[in-house]
């Protein structure tokens, strides 16, 4: 927790005025085409916070007009430098670090997540990473290759185009941040549909972005439901989806946008991730690191820890002791300082959650700790932890999205790989360890985006992340995250001798 330490020092609005609501097309704020809203709700108690505009096909279609008008030949986005665009991301963050305290506020009066994690991590990670890609938007060039024949080849790393980005609810402005990032560092323009839940923070981001200069068009943000994000994925003038969302909706995205025009697609979809303990841990140290692999963010989080696979011989120590941990996990109001855990993100989810833990009791896996709603006002639930959990239970299948730990034994390596592997999802994995064989070993063998040794839910700007299998493809972040928004242009060109 030493990386929330930060947030100690600031102080949250508790009542962040909501300043903006609307459709954000050109740099400038629109109702919606068909004059409908949608209420936005405070997950810690179930009221509204705002009437937001909802953006739905005619809403889209015309934030996509506006991207491709800021994306033709000529026009101010781009004739500018790349060191300018650069600039601009860079101002970007800054405005962002300028409000930080409100951005912080405003995500968890919206989202629910305690403040003291919306500001280290949210608000402050979305700043590292804007600024990470501002430092590549001039440095993502081409090469010259020495091709055979009398010929000069070079390449020209170019913007896809118009990007339309679909983003989940679990982390708004984060999300946001890892799309538009590297979209604009690179020259492309963006038509960005934040979720239903939680769209306040990229409507503020959005105003941001036109005080900080980018010419109108560069960056549209459509609110609205998941019709919005399948016209977004219908429209033929959009050159790339990037999606980060449930499976589900993922493989719906792939195929629709195949249907049109051929769009490219990255999808970072959902997980059940392995966290593999073996015996030889400190005991204490690998508890605490289980326990905030799969409840920070309140569990919704798509690279959780939620299969904690444990070596036979400290198993029983170890489901005790996870017991004791969440039992002293402090959930409740979300801005109040020593909050752990606040509520999920609305009444639906929470719903799926409690259903689940019903589904892991009747299949037979042992409920240890919580299985309830925490409390009868919003939409909490008590941190729940399941022992003696089997492979083929629906609660170590699928994703919970939820504070539900399964803890689950194992006896052999050889076994464990298979089993960690038996699953449609790919995202992520860790490895508890001081064996460096054993954990070379596992490392090689799990089918996973990310392994993380002796540590968990370690994400930066400067490391790659996504899945393998089901859990998506593409990644984001990093040097190769700008592979997603580049296109590579051979230019050959004829020359009367070649000389090397
Ligand atoms: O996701 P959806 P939901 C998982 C998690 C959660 C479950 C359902 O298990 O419990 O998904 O959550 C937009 N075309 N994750 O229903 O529907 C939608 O408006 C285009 C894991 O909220 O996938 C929102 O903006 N877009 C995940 C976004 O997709 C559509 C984070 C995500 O919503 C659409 C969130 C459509 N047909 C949930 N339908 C992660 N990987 O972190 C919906 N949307």
């Amino acid at each position: 927790l030493a990386q929330f330490s930060s947030a100690a020092q600031v102080k949250p609005e508790v009542t962040p005025n909501v300043l903006y609501t609307g459709v954000f097309i050109n740099n400038e704020w629109h109702k919606s085409k068909s004059g409908a809203t949608f209420q936005t709700i405070n997950p810690s108690n179930g009221q509204v916070i705002a009437e937001v505009q909802r953006g739905s096909q005619a809403d889209i279609d015309i934030a996509v007009d506006a991207a491709n008008e800021a994306f033709r030949l000529h026009s101010p986005w781009r004739i500018l430098d790349a060191s300018e665009r650069g600039r601009l991301l860079y101002k970007l963050s800054d405005l962002i670090e300028r409000d930080a305290a409100y951005i912080a506020s405003l995500e968890t009066l919206d989202n629910g997540k305690p403040f003291n994690q919306s500001y280290p991590v949210d608000v402050i990670g979305s700043i590292k990473v804007l600024r990470y890609m501002a430092g590549w938007a001039d440095k993502n060039h081409g090469k010259t290759i020495p091709m055979d024949g009398n010929f000069f080849a070079y390449t020209r790393h170019e913007p896809v185009g118009v990007c339309g980005q679909i983003i989940p609810w679990n982390f708004p402005l984060l999300m946001m941040a890892w799309k538009i990032g590297p979209a604009l560092a690179l020259g492309n323009t963006v038509v960005l549909k934040p979720a239903e839940q939680t769209p306040l923070t990229s409507l503020y981001v959005a105003q941001l972005a036109k005080e900080a200069g980018f010419p109108a068009g560069v960056l549209n943000v459509v609110p609205g439901y998941g019709d919005a994000g399948a016209a977004l994925v219908a429209n033929l003038n959009v050159d790339k989806i990037a999606f980060t969302g449930s499976t589900q909706v993922g493989k719906l995205i792939q195929q629709n946008s195949g249907v049109g025009n051929l769009k490219r697609v990255t999808l970072e979809l959902g997980g059940k991730s392995p966290n593999i303990i073996l015996a030889d841990v400190d005991i204490e140290k690998a508890v605490e690191q289980a326990h905030q692999a799969v409840y920070f963010n309140q569990g919704q989080v798509c690279c959780a820890g939620t299969r904690t696979f444990i070596e036979e011989s400290i198993y029983d120590e170890f489901v005790e002791r996870s017991v004791e941990r969440a039992k002293k996990r402090r959930v409740g109001d979300p801005f109040h300082p020593e909050t752990e855990q606040g509520p999920q993100v609305d009444e639906e989810q929470m719903n799926k959650i409690l259903g689940l833990i019903q589904e892991g009791v009747s299949q037979g896996a042992k409920l240890v700790h919580g299985g309830q709603r925490h409390g009868n006002e919003g939409y909490f639930v008590q941190p729940t932890v399941f022992a003696d959990v089997e492979d083929h239970h629906v609660i170590a299948r699928e994703e919970i999205f939820g504070p539900v730990q399964q803890l689950l034994k194992f006896k052999n390596l050889d076994e464990l790989i298979v089993r960690a592997n038996t699953t449609n999802y790919g995202l992520a994995s860790a490895i508890f360890s001081k064996d460096i064989d054993k954990i070379n070993y596992l490392a090689q063998g799990i089918k996973a985006g990310t392994v993380w040794v002796n540590c968990y839910n370690v994400l930066t700007a400067q490391t790659p992340f996504g899945g393998y299998k089901d859990s998506g493809h593409g990644r984001e972040m990093g040097e190769y995250g700008l592979n997603q928004y580049t296109e590579v242009k051979t230019v050959i060109v004829s020359q009367l001798q070649k000389n090397s």
